[in-house]
């Protein structure tokens, strides 16, 4: 079991700022709006506040590009408005953690702007510079066959002033800061302690198994035919000292404060690797960011499309997961929804609208009820869902015009027609792009931008506010909002929720996600969780009579008053039981 701390009982509640609360009327999110909202986050239940980027940034990848980690972006407020908003998030008893983006900076950053000055620069050894390679008919190429992360082109990007390449894994704005350099690495953990000092309670830490690179940069070995730049993420990801450095950083840092981290790490499997990063003994991080359940739609390799999945092997990700931290001493984060994502009912329930808000309880209740820290992401908690009528043209994020362009190239390549036929991407786009997870909060349902803001938005809401709004979440007492309400407080009540052990049953069963947790000094719990959209009959796995004085906790439909060996799931139904 593992030992009781804050943040593994926390509920942190991730807030988007450009698409949270706008305070004057420019049409972009602000930190004045967050904290005009904070009541609401005390009502709902959250223990932490994760804020996205507000530092100094061209905003080329949303904040993920900072220019000055030492300001705050002027669109977003100022530093006294940030302190502010620290100050009354503690006032109310919320904790802040901030996200820390050191894996690349911004190219408007003093740093690489004085990197790219000159080829002797004292800083040209903070980012990655290699001269460039010649093919055989002397054409210059980039100094390997890396693939971009957003994208099939080079993963590098050509300075003419000192005739070198710099490495960028994300956009052309974002260079990826070199971690072998010693200086470097001290001036990162200044920027840590800058905030630390200010009194925030932690960091999620962004990309940061990117940060070393394979000795060399050798040529990746795998072939993909459609593209010149092949896909080289392990050349890039959990390469290299990324443990040393990550440790460095912890013992320098973060082990100094009463702090929680968290750790984004794509493609981290449910093995050891993941243990090295969390378990307490490594000094790394508290907890990662695992990504297999998020990628189960996704065909591997590609940008953003999707693909149909299946119940068992959704299960088996989750099982896999809460098995190896129980066991191993480590420990998980629970999520189905952030600022990169779809939202969890357009994918993993059903947004038809008479299954909106039942499937929205089960999601809800199937993360609620796991072992981890948990998260929400701004608008889960009153069930947003995709928009699902927009055209390619809709979507502004940068993600979804590579891939959209890439596709267009492709399909110009393959058919010689200047204007093919584009329309089916709509499916990937409508169920995976990270503009789904990006539209503007709806606080109430007035014209023309639903309390967003006075102005315009700086993206179109999605066009169902007048239905999906906090006004009305809030006022209808059967809502997903307050089902997520009574959720939490249940949780935090119930220590085997959050610490118990998890026994999967059926794991083979096509709709039905049952399982139980049990913690000694504490009442068990199991749940049947239906996810599909028809009535499914489940027969008990177990002998019912080892289940002392079961009784119901919580559900989205009517409990049925007796218990027996044939459970009748209705659509989407879900239910949370206890026994001793
Ligand atoms: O995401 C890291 C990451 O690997 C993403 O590229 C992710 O795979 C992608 O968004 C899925 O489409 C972080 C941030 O969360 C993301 O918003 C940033 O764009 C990225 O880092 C670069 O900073
Ligand atoms: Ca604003």
């Amino acid at each position: 079991r593992a030992e009781a701390k804050w943040w593994r009982e926390a509920v942190v509640y991730q807030i988007y700022p450009r698409s949270f609360c706008d305070s004057n009327g420019d049409g972009i999110g602000d930190i004045c709006g967050i904290i005009s909202k904070i009541d609401y986050l005390k009502d709902l239940g959250v223990d932490v506040v994760w804020l996205s980027p507000i530092y100094a940034s061209p905003q080329h990848d949303m904040g993920y590009d900072i220019s000055d980690y030492r300001r705050i972006h002027p669109e977003y407020g100022t530093m006294e408005d940030w302190e502010c908003l620290l100050n009354e998030l503690h006032k109310a008893g919320i904790k802040l953690i901030m996200d820390l983006v050191v894996n690349h900076t911004s190219i408007d950053h003093p740093w690489f702007v004085q990197s790219r000055s000159s080829n002797d620069n004292v800083k040209r050894d903070w980012y990655h510079w290699q001269p460039p390679k010649y093919d055989a008919e002397g054409r210059r190429q980039p100094p390997n066959n890396w693939r971009s992360f957003f994208g099939k082109g080079s993963a590098w990007e050509w300075d003419e002033n000192t005739q070198e390449y710099y490495l960028r894994v994300f956009t052309k704005e974002q260079p990826d800061l070199n971690w072998e350099n010693p200086t470097m690495r001290a001036a990162v953990r200044e920027v840590v302690t800058f905030w630390l000092d200010k009194g925030v309670d932690g960091f999620r830490i962004d990309a940061i198994n990117y940060i070393c690179k394979a000795d060399g940069y050798p040529d990746s070995e795998i072939v993909d035919e459609s593209s010149r730049f092949q896909p080289a993420m392990h050349l890039y990801m959990n390469v290299g000292n990324v443990h040393k450095y990550l440790r460095e950083l912890h013992v320098a840092t973060f082990s100094q404060y009463d702090v929680m981290t968290v750790g984004e790490t794509p493609y981290v499997p449910a093995t050891q690797l993941a243990l090295d990063y969390v378990h307490p003994d490594r000094k790394e991080f508290d907890m990662i960011f695992q990504w297999e359940h998020m990628d189960i739609d996704r065909v591997p390799g590609s940008l953003l499309k999707w693909k149909p999945w299946k119940l068992p092997e959704l299960k088996k990700i989750f099982n896999c997961w809460q098995r190896l931290m129980f066991e191993n001493g480590g420990w998980n984060s629970l999520y189905m929804e952030n600022h990169d994502q779809g939202r969890s009912i357009s994918r993993f329930g059903s947004d038809r609208p008479e299954f909106r808000g039942v499937s929205g309880k089960l999601l809800a209740m199937m993360l609620g009820t796991l072992s981890g820290t948990l998260y929400i992401y701004q608008g889960q908690e009153i069930g947003m869902t995709n928009p699902t009528k927009w055209g390619l043209k809709d979507y502004p994020d940068i993600v979804t015009k590579t891939y959209i362009l890439e596709e267009k190239e492709q399909r110009i390549r393959d058919t010689g027609e200047t204007e093919p036929d584009m329309k089916d991407l709509l499916q990937d786009i409508r169920l995976k792009a990270r503009d789904n997870g990006r539209t503007p909060i709806p606080w109430n349902s007035l014209q023309p931008s639903a309390g967003f803001t006075t102005g315009t938005p700086w993206m179109p809401l999605n066009p169902d506010f007048a239905v999906c709004n906090v006004d009305a979440a809030v006022k209808d007492t059967t809502s997903i909002f307050h089902f997520w309400k009574k959720l939490l407080s249940i949780r935090a009540g119930w220590k085997t929720l959050v610490y118990g052990s998890f026994e999967l049953l059926s794991p083979e069963d096509p709709h039905i996600f049952a399982y139980r947790r049990t913690l000694p000094g504490s009442a068990s719990a199991l749940v049947v969780l239906n996810l599909s959209s028809q009535s499914v009959d489940w027969e008990f796995p177990l002998d019912l009579n080892h289940f002392g004085n079961i009784r119901g906790v919580f559900n989205n439909y009517p409990m049925p008053s007796t218990i027996s060996n044939h459970f009748s799931m209705r659509p989407w139904e879900c239910r949370l039981y206890t026994y001793d």
